[in-house]
């Protein structure tokens, strides 16, 4: 039997239909290749090169493999096998990238936590995909991981194994990663070498922002992830002596692998890794490595601008190694791309548009400058199919907006084991819907208009409004509650909380944080302002108008200065 049309052996995982994979295969956007194939032969070819900068090391090519291997081994060792899935939440840490490369070379699916995830969070998602293991660092900031390791553990039979960036305690199961990597390996590669890994299995999960309940799980197949890298970076103008600076969390989609870790790698380059966006820390550190490349959010670069105009010292740091800045996640205003070039004197902003679903769109480094400006660019293969559609999602006429629906050889086919929601996000013929209204700009590029979907962007983060008023509800004194965004000059949106007491009740913002702080929910979701309502405004289908609460509220702001 040829390869077209094979699945993944993992069940819940949705495939794309065997004439689109044969397509994919001919055209040749799909390599039938998978991680461990393209990557470990690298690491051995550029043995000598520095691969990864961290604070206080600068680790080879070699050393990345070598370590990746060795703890490969040691994960054999503790059963870890091919298709079974570890949720890594890991910060921006060399040993992020040896245990990715380590779970490749295994054939397991690391889920893409991020470290602001909490109890309710990595509780739902260890259950969810029946994680057999859990990466964490000792602690972040002043969170204590191991505490919240232990929580998820005691109610997680799955879970067999707790990795620990930094010294593991006694308790069975946590073993840290420095440990292993300082232990000769049990197993010899051989037994690795064996395993069977499929191109069509899915080399990671990602999160998508997501609307209904808890974010969903995006299964990326090695074909498709590696196809979306090798596209974008494509635009990205990258040479084997450039520098990527990881500031956002980099098991995002965008730091992971649009371009990010992969294609820096891809092309022998390095990636500069700062677990701190703050500009006193990432301009300084962008100087001292002469970083060529960012892939930023709006709202790091505005907070970096901002920290740049009201400090001298900082002012006056070199920035003038940057070529290329991307910036992707959240709408950008044009005003703020050529501040960004201002102070880049080198550098040229270039949009994304977006997400771990798949679909890529980019303004190209030498289009015109109201394109790089004024658009978020366009997809970046010839076999996506994007369509903007209304509402029956009947295509709209040209320059109309519409909901951006999608299909390509990147883009998803289906949610992993979410049947239902499946049904309504995807068309039959296997268009993903999302959520997101755009517009096609005269020149063929997109701009981005708004979303349909109910969904709060705060700094490119996506906070789900339902998954956060489902547990509002809970809380004794209130009877209804509508999450709202709020705008915001640095992070675009916050959550507003528009609550209904019960009778005599009182509730404060800080009081409501405490309460979603002791169910476990991760701190970026809290609402940041709490409007207490005597009813909620009520379309004829019994539905809160969302856009009646929001206009009151922007109504209040005016009115209520401060
Ligand atoms: P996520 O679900 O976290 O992968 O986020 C993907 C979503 O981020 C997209 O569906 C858009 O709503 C949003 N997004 C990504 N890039 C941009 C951009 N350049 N401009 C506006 N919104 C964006
Ligand atoms: O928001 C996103 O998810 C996103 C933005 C820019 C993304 O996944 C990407 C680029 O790859």
């Amino acid at each position: 039997m040829g390869h077209a049309g094979r699945a993944s052996r993992l069940p819940g995982v949705v495939p794309f239909p065997p004439e689109y994979a044969e397509r994919y295969r001919r055209d040749g956007y799909w390599g039938d290749r998978t991680l461990r194939d393209v990557f470990f032969p690298l690491f051995a070819s550029h043995r000598e090169r520095v691969a990864v900068v961290a604070a206080d090391r600068s680790v080879t090519y070699g050393e990345v493999g070598a370590r990746a291997e060795r703890l490969a081994r040691h994960l054999y060792a503790r059963g870890i096998r091919p298709l079974d899935r570890v949720v890594v939440q890991l910060p921006n840490i060399p040993e992020f990238v040896y245990l990715y490369f380590a779970l490749q070379r295994l054939g397991a699916i690391p889920l893409m936590a991020l470290p602001p995830h909490r109890r309710h969070e990595i509780g739902h998602y260890v259950d969810f995909v029946g994680a057999v293991g859990y990466a964490v660092p000792d602690r972040l900031g002043h969170f204590d991981h191991l505490e919240l390791a232990r929580e998820i553990v005691a109610g997680a039979p799955s879970l067999r194994t707790v990795l620990v960036a930094g010294p593991a305690p006694a308790d069975p199961g946590f073993v840290s990663i420095g440990e292993l990597l300082a232990r000769p390996p049990e197993v010899g590669g051989d037994v690795l070498d064996a395993l069977a890994v499929s191109p069509d299995d899915p080399c990671v999960f990602q999160l998508s922002g997501g609307t209904t309940g808890i974010p969903k799980v995006i299964p990326r197949s090695h074909n498709d992830y590696l196809y979306n890298t090798r596209a974008i970076a494509q635009f990205n103008d990258i040479r084997p002596d450039d520098a990527l600076l990881i500031v956002i969390p980099i098991s995002h989609n965008f730091p992971l692998a649009s371009p990010g870790l992969q294609g820096f790698l891809l092309a022998g380059a390095r990636v500069v890794l700062s677990p701190s966006a703050r500009g006193a820390d990432a301009l300084r550190l962008i100087a001292s490595t002469r970083v060529t490349h960012l892939e930023l959010a709006p709202a790091v670069v505005i907070r970096w601008l901002t920290e740049r105009a009201a400090d001298p010292v900082l002012a006056a740091v070199d920035l003038s190694s940057v070529r290329v800045i991307n910036t992707g996640g959240q709408r950008f205003h044009p005003e703020t791309k050529r501040r960004a070039e201002e102070a880049f004197p080198n550098a040229r902003v270039q949009e994304v548009f977006g997400m771990a679903e798949g679909l890529l769109m980019i303004a190209r480094l030498d289009d015109p400058a109201d394109v790089r400006l004024e658009t978020v660019g366009r997809p970046v293969c010839p076999a996506d199919e994007v369509r903007l559609v209304d509402a029956d999602r009947v295509e709209v006429p040209a320059g109309q907006p519409g909901e951006l629906i999608v299909r390509g050889p990147y883009t998803l086919r289906g949610y992993f084991r979410a049947p239902e929601v499946n049904a309504s996000r995807f068309t039959v013929d296997g268009f993903f819907c999302s959520g997101d209204v755009l517009r096609r700009h005269p020149s063929g590029n997109y701009v981005v208009e708004g979303r349909i979907n109910d969904l709060i962007n705060r700094g490119g983060e996506k906070i789900s409004t339902e998954e956060v008023e489902e547990m509002i509800l809970t809380h004794p004194a209130v009877t209804q509650v509508a999450c709202v965004p709020m705008p915001d000059p640095v992070l675009g949106e916050r959550t507003c909380a528009c609550v209904v007491l019960r009778h005599g009740q009182a509730l404060s913002v800080e009081q409501l944080s405490r309460f979603l702080t002791d169910r476990g929910l991760a701190r970026f979701k809290h609402p940041e302002r709490l409007e207490r309502c005597d009813d909620l405004p009520l379309s004829p289908f019994g539905k809160v108008r969302k856009d009646e609460l929001v206009a009151r509220l922007s109504g209040k702001a005016r009115s209520a200065p401060g």
